[in-house]
């Protein structure tokens, strides 16, 4: 396969949705400001207190589900269209932008606001109104067993036999809007790079994983990454 076919891969991080309107985890207004990543991000918290970690995950839905998806998301359906079934995306994201931007080949590792897994039998809820501790599942019929969707600290991610095929065999790696402090995302750039990867990264500011990247594009992705694509679909065709 020569580089001008070869596949892309596409890690996302909350920086992509920036521009959407809704806050990163890290920025000083981040998504946890008011709440401890220990009582609401952990299967711990989970465990000793189900109810408020619910209600932080249902007060969210609101605004995720009016968010509308920014150029970032839109040229990466682009980027798809151009090149069908040789983009996939990675993302961290819990939001669905990527797919109300018309996205395909989406892996959710880090889950999705708009599930629920019950803890019993493993059925996937898709919903967007509240779930609560005495939520039934529909499979089962089993009430008090659904935890948000949601890969807490501590819990394995989705879809990484996947994820690990695609970064092993991409020949350019696109990281956009993450900070690279969350692990395993944070050591994919490395893994792709070590299989042959071009990597290119797209953020506000140089990142801990800097040492991995052989470009940098600094600034808003909205403004960044719709350029780049334009001209690698130009170079591609
Ligand atoms: C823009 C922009 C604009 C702004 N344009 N850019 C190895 C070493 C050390 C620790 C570990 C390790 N392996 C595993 C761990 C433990 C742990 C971990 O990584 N800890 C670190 C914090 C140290 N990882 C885990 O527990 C993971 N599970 C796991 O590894 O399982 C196996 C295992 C189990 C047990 C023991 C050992 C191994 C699970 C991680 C789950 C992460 N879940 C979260 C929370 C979800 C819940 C919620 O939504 O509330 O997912 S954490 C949070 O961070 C969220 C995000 O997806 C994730 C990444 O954040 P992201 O997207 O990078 O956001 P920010 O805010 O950090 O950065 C935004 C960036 O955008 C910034 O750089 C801005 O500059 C930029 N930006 N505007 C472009 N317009």
């Amino acid at each position: 396969m020569t580089q001008q076919d070869s596949e892309i891969v596409v890690l996302t991080g909350a920086g992509i949705s920036a521009e959407s309107g809704l806050a990163t985890f890290r920025s000083t207004d981040g998504l946890w400001n008011n709440h401890k990543v220990e009582d609401v991000a952990t299967v711990e918290a989970f465990q000793r207190n189900p109810e408020y970690v619910h209600e932080f995950y249902n007060e969210m839905k609101p605004e995720l589900l009016q968010a509308k998806p920014n150029p970032a998301h839109l040229c990466l359906t682009k980027l798809q269209q151009a090149f069908p079934g040789k983009v996939n995306i990675i993302t961290q994201n819990i939001d669905t932008l990527h797919e109300k931007a018309g996205s395909t080949n989406v892996w959710h590792i880090h889950g999705q606001i708009n599930q629920a897994v019950c803890l019993n039998c493993g059925h996937i809820l898709e919903t967007w109104s509240d779930v609560t501790t005495e939520t039934v599942c529909p499979r089962c019929e089993i009430a008090g067993m659904m935890k948000p969707n949601i890969v807490f600290f501590g819990e394995n991610l989705l879809y990484m036999d996947k994820v690990d095929r695609l970064l092993n065999r991409c020949g350019l790696f696109i990281s956009v809007g993450t900070s690279g402090v969350v692990f395993p995302a944070a050591a994919f750039v490395q893994i792709a790079k070590q299989a042959g990867a071009e990597t290119c990264e797209f953020n506000l500011e140089r990142t801990s994983n800097n040492f991995y990247f052989d470009r940098h594009f600094f600034g808003p992705a909205g403004t960044t990454l719709p350029r780049f694509v334009d001209e690698l679909i130009a170079a591609r065709k």
